[in-house]
């Protein structure tokens, strides 16, 4: 496959052109363009620039507000909620994070209700955001309803990520982020437009049947990972940040698009935890404990989650990345002069 070769600049440059000329408010369009650039510097390709095709289609279907104003309040002293009035997710995080990290210092643990939004990113950019603080984070939200439940074969649940992360001394935090699908509807999507087979576990067909077809897949339903346990997590992920937040599930979601194949609009659930406080005196042998247990990982052979995608970061700092030449003409397109 023919590649391009670009600077994170120009990742940063390409991703504000084509939101602003699309009418992207600026403070909106850079939140974006932060995720987009931090994405495709991590390869983690299912949420870098492919992600900036659904964020235009999105805004010409005119549901999504792109220059809407997020609102935050103060719910209790240990919750922040931010309203964000049917935009993206990404300018009420960074609202709603600071007002997040400054309860969870004082009060030891503080949640992030973000209400009424767009959502496309992956959740580690967030959840490194509230390590980098020193805090524990756990980051959840719903999409729409594309997932069967174990034993099924209907949609019901969205792809519905769960991240963690947990402050390290030295660079990069511990970090998970997955889809409690059994991957995220964006690499399935990226296998279709590539035209390769997806494998088997992945989905199932309209008619309930295994298939390695990504076209196949899109119509008929995606699997948990895990079996039972993914089905569950991701109906804990369903109600924790959905009727808890009094926000929509991934069910309401989709029936909310319309049809239109906007990006999925829901609620979003942050939490933040601080060891100072839990640990009541000894943050420093919890760390040193933490830290032992990496290395037991680490040391054996096995890999740490995020271990991959730091790797990739350090390498597109120096570097810059490569897209596919088709993705990045079809990007391109998008821009409105
Ligand atoms: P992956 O299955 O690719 O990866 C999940 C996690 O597991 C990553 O932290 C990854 O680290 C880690 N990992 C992968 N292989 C190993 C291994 N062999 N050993 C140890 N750790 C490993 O992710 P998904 O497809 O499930 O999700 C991709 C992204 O999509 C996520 O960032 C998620 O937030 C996003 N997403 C967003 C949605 C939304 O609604 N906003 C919906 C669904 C997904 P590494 O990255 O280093 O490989
Ligand atoms: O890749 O599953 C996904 C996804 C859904 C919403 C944003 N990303």
């Amino acid at each position: 496959m023919e590649k391009v070769r670009l600077s994170l600049e120009e990742v940063n440059a390409l991703s504000m052109r084509v939101l602003t000329s699309n009418g992207m408010a600026e403070d909106h369009a850079r939140a974006i363009a932060r995720v987009i650039t931090a994405g495709q510097r991590d390869e983690c390709h299912s949420h870098g620039i492919y992600r900036l095709l659904v964020c235009v289609r999105s805004l010409r279907e005119g549901k999504l507000v792109g220059d809407a104003r997020p609102q935050v309040s103060e719910l209790s002293p240990a919750i922040v909620r931010v309203d964000a009035g049917f935009g993206y997710s990404q300018l009420a995080f960074e609202l709603g994070s600071k007002v997040l990290v400054e309860k969870a210092r004082h009060v030891g643990i503080a949640a992030l209700s973000i209400n009424n939004c767009f959502h496309f990113s992956a959740l580690w950019p967030e959840v490194e955001a509230i390590a980098s603080e020193g805090l524990a984070a756990v980051a959840m939200t719903p999409s729409h309803s594309w997932v069967a439940p174990a034993g099924g074969t209907k949609p019901v649940f969205g792809t519905n990520p769960i991240a963690f992360a947990w402050p390290r001394p030295g660079r990069f935090p511990f970090v998970f982020d997955f889809a409690t699908s059994a991957i995220a509807r964006g690499d399935i999507e990226l296998h279709r437009r590539t035209g390769k087979e997806i494998p088997l576990g992945w989905a199932v067909d309209e008619a309930g049947q295994p298939t390695t077809d990504p076209t196949a897949a899109m119509r008929g339903a995606m699997l948990t990972f895990g079996g039972h346990k993914g089905s569950a997590l991701s109906a804990m992920v369903e109600l924790l940040a959905g009727p808890l937040l009094g926000d929509l599930t991934s069910l309401e979601s989709q029936k909310f698009d319309e049809g239109v194949g906007a990006t999925p609009c829901h609620g979003e659930l942050v939490l933040a935890f601080n060891p100072d406080i839990f640990a009541a005196g000894k943050r420093a042998q919890g760390d040193q404990y933490a830290e032992a247990m990496f290395d037991a990982i680490a040391g054996q052979g096995a890999r740490l989650p995020s271990q991959r995608r730091f790797e990739a970061r350090v390498r597109s700092e120096a570097n810059g990345v490569e897209v596919s030449a088709q993705l990045y003409a079809d990007v391109k397109a998008l821009i409105r002069n």
